[in-house]
């Protein structure tokens, strides 16, 4: 993928401040600190468009990106953070779920993670929640640098196991040697020429 731009649009908790739904849209989820804002930023080979950070629960907000005026990434806020006070949790938990279920140019969720973690339940409901929604789901393995190649499969393996995915459906991924940068823009570029998640063709719309 050529990048001819990438800019900040907005931040928003709110369906009121979303942008407009007139592009095709990506969003990025997982924990937090697992790496979603350093993989939007080598997606679109910037180094600081969106804020990275080493303290978890840095991005709070919903955080839209315009990529070559062709389409949108919206970096989610991360969850899971352990720190971060039950009420601010559920808050989060809101305005993700308020998102995800509202936005009709959603294309597909990147569901990142860190490749050393085997995933809980929480991570297992929340794609079973999107695939019950129709929603295309992504799965990125972060961090692919600080394992071998031989324990790289074995976690692969683990989660498949976990989460119940054919290991074609992840891609391991490093922001450090750039492993599977590709296969993640291949990915996503597939999600984003989907056609319309509830259109109906023309004239076959009389249910009644
Ligand atoms: N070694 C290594 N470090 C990474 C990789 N990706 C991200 N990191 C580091 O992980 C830390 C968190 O990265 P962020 O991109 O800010 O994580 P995030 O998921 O956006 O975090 P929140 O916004 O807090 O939810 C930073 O210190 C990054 O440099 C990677 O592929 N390899
Ligand atoms: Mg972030």
């Amino acid at each position: 993928m050529i990048i001819k731009s990438a800019t900040f649009t907005i931040s928003a908790t709110q369906p009121s401040n979303y942008p407009p739904e007139d592009l095709p849209e990506i969003a990025f989820a997982g924990r937090s600190n697992v790496g979603k804002s350093t993989l939007i930023n080598k997606l679109v080979n910037r180094k600081h468009l969106v804020k990275t950070s080493s303290t978890p629960g840095r991005t709070q907000l919903l955080n839209f990106f315009n990529i070559n005026d062709a389409f949108l990434f919206v970096d989610l806020p991360g969850y899971g953070y352990a720190k971060v006070p039950e009420r601010v949790k559920k808050d989060w938990g809101k305005m993700i779920e308020t998102y995800l279920s509202t936005r009709s140019t959603l294309k597909g969720v990147v569901l990142i993670l860190d490749i050393r973690r085997t995933p809980q339940a929480e991570e297992h409901n929340f794609l079973a929640w999107l695939n019950t929604r129709g929603i295309p789901a992504v799965v990125v393995l972060t961090k692919a640098d600080k394992l071998s190649k031989t324990n790289q499969k074995k976690q692969v393996q683990a989660i498949e196991n976990a989460l119940g995915l054919h290991p074609d459906q992840m891609i391991c991924f490093s922001a450090k040697t750039r492993q599977g940068l590709d296969a993640v823009w291949q990915a996503v570029s597939y999600c984003l020429e989907l056609p319309e998640k509830n259109g109906l063709p023309e004239k076959n719309g009389d249910l009644s």
